[in-house]
């Protein structure tokens, strides 16, 4: 057995990651833009952050460029073959005070970027929010007002209007993980607070809400039957050995809040799909929790067509003693040039988790790695572990497939090297080459070697690639 007919094989970007073009044509300040422009202030008290927050003091503002150079970018993906394109909204573009009044120009961008990836034969699928939140409406508060709700329906509405007669497929919200407990109580990502328990689980409950409230919105207002869902994180374990314990150890950890914080699966995805927040994260933040208003919990589980996933790695679990535990690797494991560690499992067991759980259609909305690539002295990239890698991966998720589990597609993360948050453009995590001093861009040969997947549905995977040059 291998990929259903329509797997749908695409690559992924986001807004902030690669547009640039930070203060061109209307465009409203986001969070990022705020955190990235933020500096050291030079022998004044110290800071609460120690600056610059971004690797070697990188920003957004030219990223990739991609504002000026869409076409071109479509057509690389067009060469490369991929089916469908993922991308995201930048909120403050569109509407630069978050509300208000819309950017036209803005719109076009996104309205001419639509149309290229059509006449390409390139599906376009839209992610409203991927967390570059317009800096005014934070300073009204944000997530933490429950006014927000209302914010994003008036953002969703004024895209779907705009892009919801092409556009048949949805994303509201990106790993809202990452933007709330990262951004809201680590303090690690934009906008770097640090709130207690009580005011973060409000602000996540306003995202899930907002999501919910996203749902409704382009259904009202696209037109004809659209695919409406999200992207979480998947927060990935796998069984430590084939045993049935060690199978049930990693499903119950998966299906857990591990910790006093919301780095998890079902404090988000049991609100959406069952409408109900998880047991034990209400035993556990007990007074923090939210106190849900008559209708809250329904607006937040508006029916979804599907769930997208993003996993790029995944963590060994076996039962001991009744107890699921966590299993310490191998020094020698291997890790990704971001020293994330390679667990091609996790995507087997993620979506495995995810569909019995939820028994909803699964796309890997996410996936890749980022490596050191650089442009050899023949003009190319060789970037073979980026094709290991993903060999390895597409396999576990075609057993996945095999095994019964209703995947959809998956986007590799991501079509372009691009500003990689903190981490600026330190990691490279991109199907294409982009040197940040021209801007000029090299397809790698992981590219081609995808190309071959996509056009194959999959089967090439069981070839060795490194056999023939890419
Ligand atoms: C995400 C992030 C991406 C990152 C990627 C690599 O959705 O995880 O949305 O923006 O760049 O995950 O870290």
């Amino acid at each position: 057995m291998t990929f259903p007919n329509n797997f749908v094989w695409g690559a992924a970007s986001s807004a902030y990651q690669i547009e640039g073009a930070w203060n061109t044509d209307g465009r409203g300040e986001s969070v990022w833009d705020t955190m990235c422009h933020a500096r050291p202030s030079v022998g004044g008290p110290v800071n609460k952050f120690p600056q610059p927050a971004i690797w070697n003091g990188h920003t957004g503002d030219v990223a990739c460029d991609h504002y000026h150079r869409s076409s071109e970018d479509v057509a690389i993906m067009k060469s490369i073959g991929l089916k469908a394109y993922r991308f995201s909204i930048s909120w403050s573009r569109v509407l630069p005070d978050g509300i208000g009044s819309i950017n036209t120009k803005g719109l076009d961008f996104y309205d001419r970027l639509v149309n290229e990836l059509l006449a390409a034969g390139i599906t376009p699928y839209t992610t409203l929010f991927h967390w570059d939140y317009p800096e005014t409406l934070f300073r009204k508060g944000g997530w933490l007002n429950r006014d927000s709700v209302q914010w994003f329906a008036e953002f969703a509405q004024v895209v779907a209007d705009r892009l919801g007669d092409r556009v048949k497929h949805w994303m509201t919200l990106n790993e809202p993980q990452v933007f709330l407990q990262f951004g809201h109580g680590d303090g690690h990502n934009a906008p770097r607070l640090r709130l207690g328990t009580r005011e973060l689980l409000l602000a996540c409950h306003h995202a899930l809400m907002s999501h919910g409230r996203g749902v409704q919105v382009l259904r009202a207002r696209c037109k004809g039957p659209q695919q409406v869902g999200y992207a979480p994180v998947c927060v990935t374990k796998y069984p430590f050995t084939d045993s049935k314990e060690d199978q049930a150890a990693a499903m119950q950890v998966m299906a857990s809040l591990e910790d006093h914080n919301i780095w998890c699966n079902t404090w988000y995805n049991d609100a959406i799909f069952f409408g109900r927040y998880p047991e034990d994260g209400l035993r556990r933040f007990g007074a923090d929790a939210p106190k849900p208003a008559a209708g809250d919990m329904e607006l937040i589980s508006q029916k979804c067509d599907f769930i997208g996933v993003n996993i790029y790695e995944g963590a060994p679990v076996r039962m001991r003693d009744g107890k699921p535990e966590l299993v310490t690797r191998e020094p020698t494991h291997p890790l990704t040039a971001y020293r994330w560690p390679v667990e091609p499992k996790s995507l087997y067991w993620g979506p495995k988790f995810i569909h019995e759980r939820y028994k909803i259609p699964v796309y890997i909305t996410e996936n890749g790695l980022s490596c050191v690539d650089w442009v050899s002295m023949d003009g190319r990239v060789h970037d073979p572990q980026r094709i290991d890698f993903t060999r390895r991966y597409l396999l576990e998720l075609r057993r996945a497939v095999t095994d019964g589990v209703d995947l959809r597609g998956y986007f590799h993360w991501s079509i372009l090297d691009n500003f990689e948050w903190n981490e600026g453009y330190k990691e490279r995590f991109g199907l294409v080459h982009v040197d940040f001093t021209t801007l000029k861009r090299t397809v790698k040969d992981s590219a081609r070697w995808y190309g071959n997947v996509i056009s194959t549905n999959g089967k090439s995977l069981d070839e060795d690639p490194f056999t023939r040059a890419w």
